[in-house]
């Protein structure tokens, strides 16, 4: 038996009535996710203001890099922006726990430390934390790897894993990569 005209063009329009209620649904859960919700870092919700970040507080250049803290805390701060980590090297011990902190003046980055379960978006307007324990020792690759302009693929750094006995902060609790 054979269906008419009429009744295969009633199946395909319910079938396209199907696929744009979903279509719908899927609109919408996005549009709440980015009005409702608000886009954050997956870490936390810290914000810092893009324009003078690098000026006044935490992020300005001479905060910038690893410092430890008066309690014994290990704590990196990086700026990242198009298109180069500021600093582009920074050095953190091996087998400690290990605070890492990173803000952006101008667009959305991501970094990665590989071999690391170090991953995380940077999202302008917020501080992106990430703490860990390196375990092993040597030179990382930590790269952007989330599209930020034509620069990106020139955008990267270099975390510097060195064993406890070789890690030696100045009185300040400053430690910077050699020269
Ligand atoms: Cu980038």
């Amino acid at each position: 038996m054979h269906a008419s005209e009429r009744e295969i063009l009633g199946q395909e329009l319910r079938w396209a009535a199907v696929v744009a209620g979903i279509v719908g649904v899927v609109m919408v859960a996005i549009l709440y996710a980015g009005l409702a919700l608000r886009t954050n870092p997956p870490s936390n919700l810290e914000t810092v203001d893009p324009k003078t970040l690098h000026l006044t507080a935490e992020f300005s250049e001479p905060n910038l890099g690893t410092r430890v803290e008066p309690n014994g805390q290990v704590t990196t701060r990086m700026v990242t922006a198009q298109f180069a980590f500021v600093p582009r090297c920074v050095v953190v011990p091996a087998n400690r726990p290990v605070t890492l902190r990173f803000a952006t003046p101008d667009v959305i980055h991501g970094i990665l430390v590989t071999g690391t379960n170090v991953n995380t978006m940077v999202i302008p307007g917020f501080v992106s934390q990430v703490h860990t324990v390196f375990t092993r020792s040597g030179q990382l690759l930590m790269p952007c790897h989330e599209y930020c302009g034509l620069g990106h693929s020139q955008m990267w750094a270099t975390v510097n894993v060195v064993p406890e006995s070789e890690f030696k902060p100045d009185a300040d609790g400053r430690a910077s990569c050699a020269p």
